[in-house]
């Protein structure tokens, strides 16, 4: 018999052998980290100490990607998308890296092989939680995204020292601890100390005429601060790309040192120094606007400021370039109003640094920038007020008075004499006490605004923008929000994940329409099984992190009912408690009852200013505990509210829900992304029609999702008619009941009226939120969850269906949409072995 080919034989089984040497390769690499860079002993290294040496490792791989990108974007002159964010909610970055790399399995067994617990390991490293939440998630997963789809991209936002508040329950109450991320090190930056960039704050404007009269502001006795930046590397999946995060740190400059030095001595001079270090000191913990905090402002400013000279110098660095190709080849896109003071700074530096001709300028501008809203909700537009504008950035409030002008002057000739549509278009408040209104100045200084999701979009164009909707037709649009699969599936349910990859293959976290065709296996009763084993594992799992963190013990058999989102009225967790009220009650007057046993978990940080959120989650944990201590209901019903929600708490807990609350009342939520994480994996959701959950109906079908409550028109028009939350109180005796046990001091009788915050919102309070009229039927949709969960063939079919049909919200899809639409951004492809390991 003729032997097999040399060559045919050696393609038969190089696999394994290269996978061991790779593997060496890899251990010699943490080994070497460990003692050179580290300085440790294999024997005396603690876990935090083979991740560093781990990451470190993974780091070279990634930093060989990383060149090359650059290399190739710079060779291509390519246009370049500039995200610009207070806020990015990474997260842990090492099982990501590991899987952009392709690492993830080697690491596993390299560290296993050293006597190394992978998993002890991994959860050594810290969050890295520059963000309150949503907003900043979307940042972080739209990086992966921008990555992942070889999009020419960079982030821009703040290096703070202190991300998003560390929290702690006291006697159920919320209590705040500083965050101090990077105290053992952060293996994954890259301080690029020769980009450092120099911001001016404060000082005043001198009127100055050039010799042809023309006038030539100066902004002079400035005090400056110095802006380092710190590179964070974005690894694209499955792909060659590594784009940047660059964030910056704020230091004092020489000048600052120097000018209190001769003032004021040496401890004048170190004060004035910290005040140059505060700014990028810390992220405000709040989700909706902090009025008239001047670090605020100046965080913003800097940032901005910062990023626009990094941008200009890049652009300039290409002979090639000049000012008139800036805005073909930089397109920056504004997240949110926070960074809106970038529209003002570049027409500064075009109009007083480069003399060019005002509507020229503007142009330029108007080409650069685009905005995205997050929130409807007119407390949380951001304003600032014109006095304190005047004293930090002076020379831009008179910039901004310029853009004003000009464009009341647009408006009157849209509506001839309409004063009313001059005061709403205004960028300036004038009722009472002058403020600058941020959202009308990124409107006006973009060529696109986009809401992020559908309803939203709607609503946008509908209540808060219809003037600007009519002045600028076509520039207001919808790109639905979306959120990573990488993360939220391949990464944190590795179990479904290698089910999914089984059933349709390996190119779904790539391409999530895929998913679909797992459709097919909906009814398939050993796919049923399998389906439900694993998210039955995963609950396994969530109780032993729920008895950690919280010494509740839970069933796995229980519906995992999840809500995990910050703590507001208008996401109303207080109706979720409300229901758990309901619930223990009717249990209470009726031990038999046959219910599903329930799991009612939370996460949600409150911002520490807000008093009727934390009393919120005090109530939740105070009635929480004596229902999961009351023998009576026997262990039917079980709240455990984990402390600190952050990404990686996130991730253990999505896995391992039954149930997604969404219960925002509708009009509020603009889109909400734990909908679609939860979805994704599997979760069924109880949900208004509000936000994205409209557009996941759409996709999962009517019988797949539980929607209850009131609609945007009917609370429109319920509150055009004055809502009377008594009026439901009356009507509805159980209601009435529970909200009266609520404000009674049965749960809490040692002090008097403990959440009286809470209740007295409810009823005197006017319930803003609709709380009471929607109860009934949030009650009833929990009734139909509970018969359904009882039939397992229905239940599993349903959940299957969820992760089938939600590939439309994967983030890929969104970002697709805003580089053609809005960005006119093409892939550039980065080719190369790039998961070749440096020998
Ligand atoms: C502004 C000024 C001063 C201090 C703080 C702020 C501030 C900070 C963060 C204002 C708002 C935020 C965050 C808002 C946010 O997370 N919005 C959420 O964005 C998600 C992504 O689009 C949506 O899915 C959510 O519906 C929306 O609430």
């Amino acid at each position: 018999m003729p032997s097999k080919p040399a060559v045919a034989k050696s393609a038969q089984s190089p696999a394994p052998a290269a996978q061991d040497s790779k593997e060496e390769i890899f251990r010699s690499l943490i080994q070497r980290h460990l003692v050179s860079t580290l300085a440790r002993h294999p024997e005396t290294a603690t876990p935090r100490d083979w991740w560093v040496a781990t990451s470190l490792a993974v780091r070279d791989t990634i930093h060989n990607r990383m060149i090359a990108t650059q290399t190739v974007h710079n060779q291509h002159n390519a246009r370049r998308l500039y995200y610009f964010s207070l806020e990015y909610l990474m997260g842990r970055l090492f099982g990501n890296n590991l899987i952009a790399t392709d690492l993830l399995e080697i690491a596993e067994s390299a560290l296993k092989s050293l006597g190394q617990d992978f998993d002890k390991i991994r959860n050594s490293e810290v969050d890295m939680g520059l963000g309150n939440g949503g907003l900043g998630r979307l940042a972080a997963c739209f990086l992966d995204s921008l990555a992942t789809l070889d999009y020419p991209a960079l982030g821009y936002g703040i290096y703070y020292e202190f991300g998003l508040f560390r929290q702690e329950f006291v006697n159920g109450g919320q209590i705040e601890h500083p965050d101090n991320w990077t105290i053992f090190g952060d293996p994954w930056e890259i301080v690029r100390a020769e980009y450092t960039q120099e911001v001016r704050f404060y000082g005043r404007v001198e009127n100055v005429f050039d010799d042809n009269g023309n006038y030539r502001p100066r902004w002079v006795d400035t005090k400056t601060i110095l802006g380092v930046p710190h590179d964070i590397p974005t690894a694209g999946y499955g792909t060659g790309t590594v784009n940047l995060l660059r964030l910056w740190a704020s230091k004092s400059s020489e000048d600052f040192d120097l000018a209190a030095f001769n003032s004021g001595g040496y401890v004048e001079a170190v004060r004035e120094k910290a005040i140059g270090e505060t700014v990028s000191k810390v992220l405000y913990p709040n989700d909706k606007t902090e009025t008239g905090k001047e670090l605020r402002l100046m965080q913003q400013y800097f940032f901005v400021a910062c990023s626009l000279r990094d941008i200009i110098r890049r652009h300039f660095r290409n002979k090639e370039n000049s000012w008139a190709n800036f805005s073909d080849k930089v397109a920056v896109q504004l997240n949110d109003t926070h960074p809106a003071i970038a529209v003002v700074e570049l027409m500064r530096i075009l109009v007083d640094e480069q003399n060019t001709p005002w509507d020229e300028a503007w142009a330029v501008v108007g080409k650069t920038f685009a905005y995205t809203n997050h929130t409807l909700l007119p407390e949380a537009l951001e304003k600032w007020s014109a006095g304190l504008f005047e004293r930090v950035l002076p020379r831009h409030l008179q910039i901004i008075y310029e853009i004003n002008t000009r464009l009341l002057k647009t408006v009157e000739t849209k509506w001839p004499g309409d004063n009313a549509k001059k005061r709403v278009c205004s960028l300036i408040e004038e009722s009472g006490q002058k403020m600058i209104r941020m959202a009308n100045l990124a409107v006006v200084g973009s060529h696109a605004v986009n809401g992020v999701a559908a309803l939203h979009t709607q609503l946008l164009k509908k209540d808060l923008f219809p003037e600007f909707d009519s002045l600028f037709p076509g520039k207001f649009q919808n790109k639905t929000n979306g959120i990573t699969p990488r993360r939220w599936l391949l990464k944190s349910n590795p179990k479904l994940s290698e089910l999914i990859t089984k059933k349709i293959g390996k190119d779904w976290p790539r391409n999530l329409d895929l998913l679909r065709g797992l459709e097919k296996f909906a009814d398939d009763a050993a796919f049923q099984k399998e389906f439900m084993t694993i998210k039955r594992e995963n609950k396994v799992a969530l109780a032993e992190v729920i008895k950690a963190d919280c010494g509740i013990d839970v069933s796995p058999d229980a519906i995992f009912d999840v809500q995990i989102k910050r703590l507001h009225e208008y996401k109303r967790q207080h109706l979720n408690l409300l229901h758990i009220l309901a619930l223990y009650r009717r249990l209470l007057q009726n031990p038999s009852l046959d219910v599903v046993p329930r799991v009612f978990v939370f996460g949600a940080k409150a911002a520490p200013g807000y008093d009727l959120a934390k009393n919120i989650i005090r109530a939740i944990n105070v009635i929480g505990a004596r229902i999961n201590a009351d023998s009576r209901i026997g262990g039917k019903l079980k709240v455990a509210f984990l402390p600190n929600y952050r990404v990686s708490l996130a991730e253990k807990i999505i896995p391992a829900a039954d149930v997604s609350e969404q219960i925002s009342t509708a009009g509020k939520e603009a889109s909400g992304t734990g909908n679609m994480k939860l979805a994704l994996n599997g979760a069924l959701t109880i949900g208004t029609l509000d936000g994205a959950n409209v557009e996941i109906k759409e996709e999962v079908g009517d019988d797949n999702i539980f929607i209850f409550g009131l609609n945007v028109d009917q609370v429109e028009e319920l509150q055009g008619k004055g809502y009377n939350p008594w009026n439901y109180y009356q009507a509805d005796e159980e209601l009435r009941a529970i909200i009266d046990w609520l404000g009674s001091d049965y749960f809490t009788p040692d002090e008097h009226g403990a959440f009286s915050l809470v209740h007295r919102s409810l009823l005197d309070g006017g319930d803003p939120y609709l709380v009471l009229a929607d109860f009934r039927a949030y009650s009833d949709a929990h009734a139909k969850i509970d018969a359904a969960y009882r039939d397992k063939k229905r239940w599993a079919r349903m959940a299957i269906m969820n992760t089938a049909r939600v590939g439309k919200f994967s983030s890929d899809r969104t970002i697709h949409e805003y580089a053609k639409q809005i960005w006119k951004l093409k892939a550039l492809p980065v080719s190369g072995n790039f998961t070749k390991l440096p020998s």
